[in-house]
């Protein structure tokens, strides 16, 4: 009886790995034990470029350490924001008792769907009114990536190959070639100018198989912070539309963020589909509505008539039920609630442009500390991109100097999320920038 007690006890410490003396013969877990692993070649990954920054950054137990990795907004005293307007949603939800938890239809919400169209499309878009839009409630923006790609990679008649900027948000590199797609790099910045390659993007685009599908970021770029004018956008069109033939899939992470305005940061979008064309849409409501962690987004499909339209929707299910069958509910029920009421988005649209002004009097706060300092160089880039990012110019070495000596966290393309940033932050952010550039000029 004791003695399968005991080597009860053994198998359990076994299991987790506990030294317990049961007086029954041991068995020792030397390194050797690992090579009879079936897992034992499996190779350490490196850590995420942008989500490993707060990795080290929560293991830096200064108390000066700032994160300007990962883009997620703080307020002026450093801390995560919820907006006001999604407390009061989640009120009104917890206050409703007809509400269950039963699974959601594969495409999730079809009153979130419906709205989240018609906040990137326009409620006057002609598309919508055609029925020629498919709209699925998916994991935030990459889950909308994600999808779009895989249905991209099953039933495109095109080639399968999706052209992404360069430089382009990390994971767009990651999960197109997952989903089934060659991905392939279109010039986009010019690191002399700070500005936008147009001519070489232009190249590009023409040198791209005809039918090609190019990934445009719709407002915002990540990361550079660099946007094609209204000019541009057109020139962009005629090249992607009459030219080439070539299928657009706009990645909108940043609505409302890049001018405090949805519609005018909905302009590229509406242009490419107010054209009559096919278009791609995934779109995030993590930053623009502070739902990062609810993992809340849409995959908009723009076809060419209804009886199309019907068809896909019927396929985009089959990508996603066998992913992860349907979506989470909350997030979508936070963001449906704020779009369908009046109050609310009027609420939402304020607070929104509040978050986004912020940004831009932290760009100000920037340019003036190091014009201030005397830091050599030109600085006006930070007062010209837009959106959540600098793209300082700064180096791997000046990065890996500023994170040592100043305990600042950031991307090592020097890449900085403004809206990490705080003007009690911004002096130790000059003094890092202006030591690194005069300490290893670039
Ligand atoms: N597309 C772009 C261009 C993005 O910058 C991001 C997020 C996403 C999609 C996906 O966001 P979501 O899935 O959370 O909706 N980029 C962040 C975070 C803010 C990240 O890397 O995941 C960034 O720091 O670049």
């Amino acid at each position: 009886m004791e003695a399968v007690h005991n080597r009860r006890i053994a198998s359990l410490a076994r299991h987790l790995c506990l030294e317990v003396d049961t007086g029954l013969p041991s068995i020792s877990f030397s390194p050797t034990s690992a090579s009879r692993s079936s897992f034992g070649h499996v190779k350490q990954a490196p850590e995420d470029p942008i989500l490993g920054v707060t990795v080290e950054y929560n293991k830096d137990p200064s108390p000066m350490k700032v994160n300007l990795g990962v883009g997620a907004y703080r307020t002026e005293e450093g801390k995560p924001l919820v907006l006001n307007v999604v407390r009061k949603a989640e009120e009104q939800l917890l206050a409703d008792r007809s509400r269950n938890k039963e699974y959601l239809p594969i495409t999730g919400i079809a009153q979130f769907n419906k709205l989240s169209a018609e906040l990137i499309l326009g409620s006057d878009s002609p598309a919508i009114a055609q029925k020629r839009v498919v709209t699925a409630q998916c994991l935030s923006g990459t889950g909308s990536l994600r999808v779009g790609g895989e249905f991209i990679a099953h039933h495109y008649s095109g080639p399968k190959i999706i052209y992404v900027p360069a430089p382009t948000w990390g994971n767009h590199l990651k999960i197109f070639p997952l989903a089934g797609l060659e991905t392939r790099t279109y010039r986009y910045y010019n690191p002399k100018t700070r500005g936008l390659d147009y001519q070489g993007m232009i190249e590009d685009l023409r040198a791209a198989p005809n039918g090609a599908v190019v990934l445009l970021h719709a407002c915002a770029h990540n990361p550079t912070g660099v946007d094609p004018t209204k000019d541009e956008w057109e020139g962009i069109r005629n090249v992607v539309r009459n030219e080439k033939q070539q299928l657009p899939f706009f990645d909108s992470a940043y609505q409302g963020f890049a001018s405090g305005s949805l519609d005018t940061d909905a302009w590229a979008v509406r242009r490419f589909v107010n054209d009559g064309g096919e278009t791609f849409i995934a779109q995030s409501y993590a930053k623009n509505m502070g739902l990062y962690g609810e993992r809340v987004g849409a995959l908009s499909i723009v076809a060419t008539d209804p009886a199309v339209a019907a068809r896909v929707e019927s396929q985009v299910k089959l990508v996603i039920r066998p992913m992860y069958s349907n979506p989470p509910t909350y997030g979508a029920a936070i963001v449906a609630n704020i779009l369908s009421n009046r109050a609310l988005f009027e609420e939402w649209k304020v607070e929104l442009k509040a978050m986004a002004d912020r940004i831009i009097s932290m760009r100000h706060q920037l340019f003036d500390a190091l014009t201030a300092r005397r830091t050599p160089g030109n600085w006006t880039h930070i007062l010209n991109q837009i959106g959540m990012f600098t793209f300082t110019g700064l180096n791997k070495q000046q990065v890996e100097y500023m994170t040592r000596d100043y305990h600042i966290y950031m991307t090592l393309d020097g890449r900085i999320s403004m809206a990490g940033l705080s003007s009690r932050t911004v002096p130790q952010l000059a003094d890092a920038i202006h030591s690194a550039v005069i300490k290893f000029s670039n």
